[in-house]
């Protein structure tokens, strides 16, 4: 028997299926998705995908049981990284990606950085205990936890506020996938109230900037039940 032979990794589909994301709204991953889509001006229909309850589909649709899952032209893709920078190269305009390979390092050493680092140090451990163990139903936060999110995310801060106090942007000179994903992240936090904007004029300054942008707006009317967003969390001017 050989029943892995010729099938697909995701399953393909009718390339006139509308666009969607199954997804969640707190999600960084997600969120950077969505950022890109929006920034490209792809409309898709969001899905909410709670993989931990009994009967969720996610291994159906991604074999590691992760979100986000994008259906798009034909076929489902999964892991976030892969899946904007496939959006930047199916999808060049606007591009999100500088030219040179050493700018082309700079800009995946941040998303890296984000989603490995400060999503470790950060984004996880603060959002798991304040959000995800009550919406889960799965016991307490653990405050020891939070307390070392909080304590990371300055030092993170401070060094992203030196980035920008030489750089128009993240990665450089133009607005780049970096930009996305480090905002996804924060906007997470920043949700929760969790981001101290007064640490940094300089990220705060670029925060409002790619807060004002319309590939922002569907994420600043996001609503999470049982979590009200922080007053100032939809405010342009914060
Ligand atoms: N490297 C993945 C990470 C995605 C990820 O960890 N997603 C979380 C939600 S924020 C998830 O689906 N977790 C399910 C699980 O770990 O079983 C990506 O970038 O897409």
């Amino acid at each position: 028997m050989v029943p892995f032979l010729g099938m697909p990794k995701f399953p393909l589909m009718n390339t006139h299926s509308t666009p969607r994301l199954y997804h969640v709204a707190l999600s960084p991953f997600c969120r950077k998705v969505r950022l890109v889509l929006a920034e490209k001006r792809i409309d898709v229909e969001l899905v909410e995908e709670r993989w931990w309850e009994p009967g969720s589909e996610i291994l159906r649709r991604n074999p590691a049981g992760k979100i986000p899952v994008l259906r798009l032209d034909g076929r489902l893709w999964a892991e976030s990284q892969a899946i904007v920078e496939y959006l930047d190269e199916a999808y060049p305009n606007p591009p999100l990606m500088p030219l040179t390979p050493t700018e082309r390092h700079e800009v995946r050493r941040l998303c890296a950085w984000f989603d490995d680092k400060f999503n470790t140090e950060v984004t996880r451990p603060i959002l798991s205990e304040r959000v995800w163990k009550k919406v889960m139903n799965a016991g307490y936060p653990d405050s020891r936890l939070v307390k070392s999110g909080l304590r990371a995310v300055k030092d993170h801060m401070d060094y992203l506020g030196h980035l920008l106090e030489h750089r128009k942007w993240l990665a450089g000179n133009m607005l780049t996938l970096a930009d996305f994903t480090a905002a996804a992240h924060l906007s997470c936090l920043d949700y929760i109230s969790d981001v101290d904007w007064d640490r940094s004029a300089a990220l705060r300054d670029w925060y409002a900037t790619i807060k004002s942008r319309p590939a922002f707006r569907n994420l600043l009317v996001d609503q999470v039940p049982g979590f009200a967003p922080a007053p100032h969390y939809a405010q342009l001017d914060f």
